[in-house]
């Protein structure tokens, strides 16, 4: 094998590593919150996925500028959440996760989804 076929084969294999980061493990760490944040609703949920801590109450405002009534509810089915999101309205939703792991929250018709970590 010459030189320069291994830095195509090593050069490939590192670009596959880095489209797997960037895409799967990036994208799933959500954006850390602390005590509150604001999930904006426009063709589906902004940030999409967030990160709270385990124990501490923690704030979601969910404000809905899209006018698809598919997304006037949003559902955290496992903290037994289900809300009528008016259009351009904050509604806050309030969670105290007792255990970490993910969970995810969607429409009323469980189309658009999001993702809640506990860490
Ligand atoms: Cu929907």
């Amino acid at each position: 094998m010459t030189l320069d076929k291994i830095i195509v084969i090593v050069g490939g294999f590192l670009g596959i590593i880095f489209t797997y980061w960037f895409f799967l493990m990036k994208k799933d760490k959500g954006v850390e919150v602390s005590d509150h944040v604001n999930v904006i609703i426009d063709g589906g949920y902004s940030p999409e996925v967030i990160s709270v801590p385990q124990g501490k109450t923690t704030i979601i405002n969910f404000i809905r500028k899209d006018p698809t009534s598919c997304l006037d509810e949003v559902v955290i089915s496992d903290f037994k959440i289900r809300k009528y999101l008016p259009l351009n309205q904050k509604v806050s939703v309030e969670i105290k996760p007792d255990n970490t792991g993910e969970y995810i929250y969607s429409c009323g018709m469980n189309m658009y989804h999001g993702k809640i970590i506990v860490k």
